[in-house]
């Protein structure tokens, strides 16, 4: 039977700290903030597994001789070096769909606030304001708007439920058309773009996704066109979407993710019709314990049995994964 407590596992010190407590108790832990540097010369030379957020590249991988698994905490996986992964060899999971409802509720909820200018009202109340007057009809409502989702995925089907109970209209634009649901398809983002007026992006980042939605793609959604990012940040052109916000090419925007986290744009700051949440779609305390709690699963399926619970579909792809157990 496999100890696991033997096992050296290198931990991000940032790790969820409900999760960092359980990998410590269970595993023989060793911990680094991320960087090679940070590693002990005898940690670099023992560990077999990882789990870590954010970004994984090669060098940090080739400085593990022994690494067999890397156990990522989050769905997205756009800063680990999978291609590189696969070519040595190593396993790769992820958190898939212990999260969906968490973020498609924050999806929905940053529609809303942005739609409805809540933060904005809840201001005024607070302020003392509502004293001296209230607050300003909204030019938004959500009623009558249509809705595109560009990554009709996990979560974006969890997001296209919630607004079609809403009674909205949801189309959706993918690499390719899925075949178990009736939402309009449409073949480019451009497309998708000029079809709607809410455009809710759930998509994965990575270079092919890189700026995808461009100055070309706002100009599409139009003047009463609204953007909801809680895919990733790097999928949105930052520039652009700043003048399409000041210029009133677009009318408002609810972001969730930004290109460069945790620094967001002193411009997108200063926007009134801006809606900005520091990346807490995930972030209730329970749905990061069961993110927390599939890491933990990976590795001790993979030391247990060789096989991981939820591995990224580039490994499965690969169908190669090499194994060094004693
Ligand atoms: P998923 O099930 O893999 O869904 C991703 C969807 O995006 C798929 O429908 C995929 O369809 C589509 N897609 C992939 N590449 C595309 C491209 N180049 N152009 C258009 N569509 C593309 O993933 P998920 O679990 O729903 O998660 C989606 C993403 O949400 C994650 O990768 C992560 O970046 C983000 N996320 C953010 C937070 C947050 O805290 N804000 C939390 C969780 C997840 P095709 O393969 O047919 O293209
Ligand atoms: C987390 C996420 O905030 O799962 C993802 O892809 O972006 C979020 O759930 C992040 O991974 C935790 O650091």
């Amino acid at each position: 039977m496999v100890q696991l407590k033997e096992i050296p596992v290198l931990v991000h010190r940032r790790t969820n700290p409900d999760t960092l407590a359980r990998l410590v108790e269970l595993f023989d832990a060793r911990l680094f903030d991320g960087t090679v540097e940070s590693i002990p010369q005898a940690d670099r030379a023992a560990v077999r597994g990882m789990a870590i957020m954010g970004k994984v590249d090669a060098a940090l991988m080739d400085a593990l001789p022994q690494l067999e698994i890397i156990s990522h905490f989050g769905v997205g996986y756009d800063g680990v070096d999978v291609a590189h992964a696969v070519s040595r060899g190593l396993m790769v999971t992820n958190t898939p769909d212990v999260l969906n409802d968490e973020v498609a509720d924050t999806a929905v909820g940053l529609l809303l606030n942005t739609v409805r200018e809540f933060p904005t009202a809840e201001r005024h109340l607070r302020e003392g304001r509502w004293t001296s007057g209230a607050y300003p009809l909204t030019p938004m409502t959500l009623r009558g708007r249509s809705i595109g989702i560009m990554g009709l995925g996990r979560i974006g089907l969890a997001v296209a439920k919630r607004l079609e109970a809403f009674g909205l209209p949801i189309a959706y634009h993918n690499r390719k058309p899925r075949t178990d649901v009736a939402y309009r398809y449409l073949p480019t983002l451009k497309d998708l773009a000029e079809a709607v007026d809410t455009l809710v992006i759930v998509a994965p980042g990575g270079a092919e996704t890189d700026r995808a939605v461009n100055a070309d793609i706002l100009q599409a959604l139009g003047p009463n066109g609204v953007l909801i990012n809680v895919g990733r940040g790097t999928i949105v052109d930052e520039e652009a979407l700043v003048e399409a916000l000041e210029s009133g090419t677009i009318r408002a925007a609810g972001l969730d993710v930004f290109a460069r986290e945790p620094h967001v744009p002193e411009r997108l700051l200063a926007l009134p019709n801006a809606v900005l949440l520091p990346h807490v779609a995930s972030a209730s305390r329970a749905t990061r314990q069961a993110m927390g709690q599939l890491v933990i699963d990976n590795l001790a399926e993979w030391f247990a049995k060789g096989e991981a619970i939820t591995p990224v579909p580039e490994v499965s792809a690969a169908g190669h994964v090499d194994r060094k157990r004693d």
